[in-house]
């Protein structure tokens, strides 16, 4: 059931022995509604603990330097970020799933698995969604609670930089920065700073990368092989997917990565006038205009990758 913002606030208000679930894979903006969740629940005098079933990358560390997170038994369950239950990771898909009693999102494409939930397709972020409802509250923005929003916030607009973000989220940014957010750490820690496996595995790719279509499609792959050699993780891959359509001319930016049972997952990046969710809806996958994914099964994966550059190539005609 859809809620508006004021059944959020009666909901978190009524709470206690919260526990915060976030999504898998974790990304800035669900850890950092997470933690500003957190620190406004605690600071009401609740018992809130942020739990998430994967490795929590290394680089929000900064978000969780001090916090403890107490032991519980929840009374309540918060989902930030996470537009479907699966999204949970199967372990805390499978505690907790069919539990969630208040979702807080962003993804139109939310599937409304939470008991309430309170959707604001438009928002780039769901940190930005998440402000607004503290705004309403009058809940103090600390300067922990500002950093883990502007986390959310620039994490999820690549920094200010994506078609999604908008002049309220500057405004937003602008106002966590006066609540004492220290942006120039989190934008170095975000997006400049990365392990060394990354540039590892990076040079790995990048000596096998292939082009097609004079240039306007790039294509990147990443075996099973490459990430035992290098140590670099799926969080550092998707960082290196990103890079595939930042090639002057490429249109459409195509990272082909192995998975455990020998299959590929595709990560499309496209420019216009390429649409990256139609051409992976062809083979069975979807996403966003700019950003989408499909799977090719074992052994399929060259067949895949030709189909779909004869169907860019036909696209450019
Ligand atoms: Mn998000």
């Amino acid at each position: 059931m859809e809620i508006d913002s004021k059944r959020v606030i009666e909901l978190l208000t009524a709470a206690d022995d919260v526990l915060i679930l976030t999504h898998k894979n974790p990304d800035g903006d669900t850890l950092g509604c997470a933690v500003a969740l957190w620190h406004v629940l605690t600071a009401m005098g609740k018992r809130a603990a942020v739990i998430n079933g994967q490795p929590i990358p290394k680089r929000y560390d900064l978000l969780f330097e001090g916090l403890e997170m107490p032991e519980f038994e929840p009374k309540f369950i918060v989902a930030v970020d996470v537009a479907d239950n699966k999204l949970l990771g199967s372990k805390l898909d499978a505690l907790y799933g069919d539990k969630v009693d208040l979702c807080i999102d962003h993804h139109a494409t939310n599937v409304n698995y939470a008991k309430e939930t309170f959707l604001n397709g438009d928002d780039c972020a769901a940190a930005l969604t998440l402000y607004r409802i503290f705004a309403e509250m009058g809940a103090e923005i600390t300067p922990a609670v500002a950093n883990a929003l502007y986390t959310g916030i620039s994490t999820d607009t690549g920094c200010f930089r994506y078609s999604s973000v908008t002049s309220e989220a500057y405004r937003v940014a602008a106002d966590l920065i006066d609540c004492g957010a220290d942006n120039a750490r989190i934008n170095v820690a975000m997006f400049e700073t990365k392990p060394f496996a990354y540039y590892d595995m990076l040079s790995e790719v990048l000596s096998g990368m292939r082009t097609f279509c004079d240039g306007r499609v790039i294509v990147f792959k990443v075996t099973n092989e490459m990430f035992e050699k290098t140590g670099a993780t799926p969080d550092d891959c998707d960082a290196i997917a990103a890079m595939s359509r930042q090639f002057e001319g490429a249109l459409c930016g195509i990272t082909m990565k192995e998975k455990a049972n020998g299959g590929f997952k595709f990560s499309l990046r496209t420019h216009e006038p390429l649409n990256a969710a139609e051409l992976c809806a062809e083979f069975g996958g979807g996403g966003h205009m700019r950003a989408a994914g499909c799977d090719a099964d074992a052994g399929k994966e060259e067949e895949v990758l030709s189909k779909l550059v004869g169907l860019i190539e036909e696209e450019l005609k």
